[in-house]
């Protein structure tokens, strides 16, 4: 019985050896331990050896026993290290002949129409200005006419940090700097982006881009700020969009506007991208206040201008048909490679 034993042992050595892949594995457990196994036959054969045999032979069939169950256990290991090594190496193969495999990335849509919007102005004769992220109270609130404790500061919900700086609520934080810079007469767009603690739904965001535009020479009226709106906006959607003109509030413009585009998601019907009203807020503007002229070293009696915040992520959502305002933030790469052939 212990030669069959020691025979068994060999023969399983050789077996396990030999065995590829799980499966044939298996079929060596199945061949060995399996109630039909080889080891269950020396078991069954025990019966007609005396109680002292017995004892020894069955010693060593459960050592037997355990050794081939240590040994399936190892050879299953390292057949599946083998087959991840084998995955590696293949995925790792360099083949030279092969034609690049690039994904061809795209600008952020914001980016595209930021650039649109630029080339518009630029014909006719804007300049471009940057301005910072972070500003200080007289530039955002001060400067524009809206003193400490005026009610309008509610209208922006403010990030303020430390030593009195805050996250630019609005684009319009950057007028006195461009009017001191350059004095009138004068014609710039500065577009950035834009900060407030206020809650998002499809067309708020708490971080969004806005295009500020000012433009002061002698003679500037509402005709002048009319046509250039109407201008750009032809410009960006290539055919007439609806837009209507109603009166809006803000302390540094004098009359002030608030421009609204029709929805072009819903085509006016009303949808939560609009708040079912048909119409989307778009780019407020107005006449700049005196106040304002003169807080930029420019003299309010020979010169007046206007003033816009074109809002820049809603007119991409209008232009690209976005429904909601949150997905240009989202990093969502399978919905901003559509802008790839832009
Ligand atoms: C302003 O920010 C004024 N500074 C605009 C202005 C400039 C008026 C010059 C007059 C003269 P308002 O808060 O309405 O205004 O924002 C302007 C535009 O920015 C909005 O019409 C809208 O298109 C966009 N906007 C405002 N808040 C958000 C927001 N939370 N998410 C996305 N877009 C916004």
């Amino acid at each position: 019985m212990q030669q069959k034993i020691e025979e068994l042992v060999s023969r399983f050595k050789k077996d396990i050896e030999k065995a590829a892949d799980s499966q044939a594995v298996e079929n060596i457990r199945i061949a060995y331990l399996g109630k039909k196994g080889f080891v269950t036959e020396i078991l069954q054969g025990m019966k007609s050896l005396s109680h002292e045999a017995r004892k020894e032979v069955g010693k060593s069939v459960n050592i037997l026993k355990a050794d081939i169950e240590r040994q399936i256990a190892q050879r299953t290991e390292k057949i599946k290290e083998e087959q991840l090594l084998k995955k590696i190496n293949e995925s790792e193969r360099f083949d030279v002949t092969l034609p690049p495999n690039f994904t061809q990335g795209s600008y952020h849509p914001i980016t595209i129409i930021q650039r649109e919007v630029e080339d518009i102005f630029l014909s006719m004769g804007f300049t471009i200005e940057d301005y910072d992220e972070i500003v200080d109270d007289y530039h955002c609130f001060e400067a524009l006419n809206i003193p400490k404790h005026h009610p309008a500061r509610d209208m922006q919900d403010t990030y303020y940090i430390e030593n009195g700086q805050l996250l630019k609520t609005h684009t319009s934080a950057a007028q006195n700097f461009i009017m001191r810079k350059y004095g009138a007469p004068l014609r710039a767009i500065f577009p950035g982006r834009c900060f407030r603690n206020e809650s998002t739904d499809a067309s708020h965001e708490n971080t969004f881009f806005q295009m500020e535009g000012i433009m002061i020479d002698k003679d500037i009226s509402i005709s002048n700020l009319i046509y250039f709106m109407k201008t750009m906006l032809t410009e960006v959607f290539k055919r007439e969009v609806n837009v209507r003109l109603r009166p809006g509030f803000f302390p540094f413009v004098e009359p002030g506007f608030e421009l609204d585009i029709n929805c072009l998601i819903c085509g006016g019907e009303g949808c939560p991208s609009c708040k079912n009203s048909g119409w989307l807020e778009l780019c407020p503007c107005g006449m700049i206040h005196p106040k304002v002229l003169e807080y930029g070293g420019i003299d309010s009696e020979e010169y007046t201008g206007f003033a816009f915040g074109l809002g820049l992520t809603r007119l991409a959502m209008m232009k690209y048909g976005v429904k909601d305002i949150r997905d240009f933030n989202s990093g969502n790469l399978k919905a901003l490679s559509q802008f790839t052939n832009i």
